[in-house]
């Protein structure tokens, strides 16, 4: 049986081809397309448009690639980003890029409405200004006329499955990361609505992933020549959510999960969320997975400093492929510099090399002389934060964790595993790489009822994929390193 996945990222979007035979599944890439944002007049937006398009490229290639038989597909991106439709389902603007600017004064005006204290009560997510509640609260500032225009809105999955099929609904794991909705009432949170005056009409009616959405609409058919019927599933549409659920954890209660990628997402699989003050003070977030799991977690910048490096060296002529970067990381010197991934000022667009280089004179530190230096200190800095956040952690659930599973295009990096063991401590596990797809296919394959249940999934995934193991080594200067680390990360 084929079964097509589409995850797309805030760096690039792939169509991923799954087979499955009963007892294994196999993964194709059949169509890749790079995603960024667009800078219109200094505003950070997603080409809505352009993406649609590289999705209806990929259901293409799938076709031809399975010879045409595809029983259904299902589409999972990055968290909290929007449309906003007119009544007649028309796109209002081009989405904005959670990484814009407008947010920024934001959340000091919500919370002389809402305390910050409040907000996280009723919905349990951690405080990130890109979060929708701040978007929405600034299309209010900024642009009411949109909000006032506007009769739905659709997350970015949501957006596609509605142009795929003709069917609004807002799928429950994507709904989650709003800060809108509340993980234990599984509803959205009016009250916040009603405070913030934004309008109630935006609270599209709720689906849970696994289910089948609807089929591909007779226009999209005949645009594209099909002639059998696809059926488009709502998946976990929120790609952390499928990350997580496509994640081999060996032991569900007591393994850490690390979904790497621009961001390193890391926490625990709960049954029921945590919603208290420590939790709130350590910025940890309960947002919504697959089969009413919770996934209690927090959000460290993560590969976003890499790329962000790599994307200001091109521009400066020097080509370099990640596996270079990690490359010269593993010949550079260790500890040089170290960095708190999370400063407000690593979040944005910009020549990154040179916010560090400032950094690390701002703070004292040896200044990166290289690529090599730059990278190994990003990674250093990391996996020093992997263990801070583990610390936490381990505190607010009350449990030693055993291991370490980590998922995502960031394993290919060897040395952050390799360093995330050392740091830590743990044994990590790695893979898949393409555990979003993977999580996407489990949940179609969930919705057709050809698996049982989500630990059937996960054998599926542990059965069909190659994973991968670290130890940690017993290296020099880590626990200096970490009390180095800790100092930036209280500082002012
Ligand atoms: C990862 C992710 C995170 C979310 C961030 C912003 O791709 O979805 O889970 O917090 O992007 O949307």
């Amino acid at each position: 049986m084929n079964l097509l996945a589409f995850d797309l990222g805030s760096s690039n979007g792939r169509a991923m081809l799954g087979e499955y035979d009963g007892s294994r599944l196999k993964l194709k890439e059949v169509h890749r397309f790079t995603n960024e944002t667009v800078n219109l007049r200094g505003e950070l937006y997603w080409n809505a448009a352009g993406l649609f398009a590289e999705i209806k490229k990929g259901l293409l290639e799938a076709l031809k690639e399975s010879e045409g038989e595809i029983e259904s597909l299902g589409i999972s991106t990055w968290g909290v980003d929007y449309a906003l439709l007119d009544g007649e389902g028309r796109l209002i603007s081009n989405p904005y890029s959670y990484r814009d600017q407008r947010t920024k004064p934001i959340p000091d005006q919500v919370f002389a409405i809402m305390p910050h204290e409040e907000i996280y009560d009723r919905t349990g997510i951690q405080f990130m200004r890109l979060n929708t509640l701040y978007q929405l609260y600034a299309e209010k500032k900024k642009r009411g006329w949109a909000l006032d225009a506007a009769e739905r809105l659709l997350f970015l999955p949501d957006l596609f499955n509605y142009l795929l099929t003709g069917v609004k609904r807002a799928e429950e794991t994507i709904t989650s990361t709003s800060q809108l909705y509340d993980p234990r009432s599984r509803d959205w949170v009016s009250e916040i609505f009603e405070r913030l005056e934004l309008p109630g009409k935006l609270k599209e009616e709720i689906i849970s992933p696994a289910q089948k959405l609807g089929n591909l609409s007779s226009e999209v058919a005949e645009e594209l020549n099909l002639s059998q019927d696809i059926s488009v599933t709502a998946v976990g549409g929120h790609d952390t959510a499928s990350a997580v659920a496509g994640t081999p954890l060996e032991d569900p209660e007591n393994s850490v999960f690390i979904s790497s990628g621009s961001w390193s997402l890391l926490g625990m699989e709960l049954n029921e969320p945590i919603i208290n003050k420590a939790s709130r003070k350590a910025n940890f977030a309960n947002e919504v997975g697959l089969a009413g799991t919770i996934r209690f977690l927090t959000n460290i910048s993560g590969l976003w400093l890499i790329q962000e490096c790599k994307r200001n060296w091109e521009k400066k002529g020097r080509n370099l492929s990640y596996e270079d970067i990690s490359q010269k990381a593993a010949e550079a010197e260790s500890f040089k510099f170290l960095l708190d991934p999370n400063r407000p000022r690593f979040l944005d667009r910009q020549d990154m090399p040179s916010t560090i280089r400032d950094y690390c004179r701002e703070t004292e530190q040896p200044v990166p002389e290289n690529y090599g230096e730059m990278a190994r200190g990003i990674y250093e800095s990391l996996a020093l934060s992997y263990r801070h956040e583990i610390e936490r952690l381990s505190e607010l659930v009350d449990r030693e964790p055993k291991n370490i599973n980590i998922v995502g295009g960031g394993i290919k990096a060897e040395i952050l595993s390799q360093l995330t063991a050392d740091a830590t401590g743990y044994r990590v596990v790695t893979g898949p790489v393409e555990a979003t797809a993977a999580g996407n296919i489990l949940a179609q394959l969930l919705a057709r009822d050809e698996l049982a249940d989500l630990e059937e999934g996960r054998t599926l995934i542990e059965n069909s994929f190659e994973l991968t193991e670290y130890h940690p080594r017993s290296g020099e200067g880590w626990d200096e390193a970490y009390r180095r680390f800790r100092k930036l990360v209280n500082r002012d």
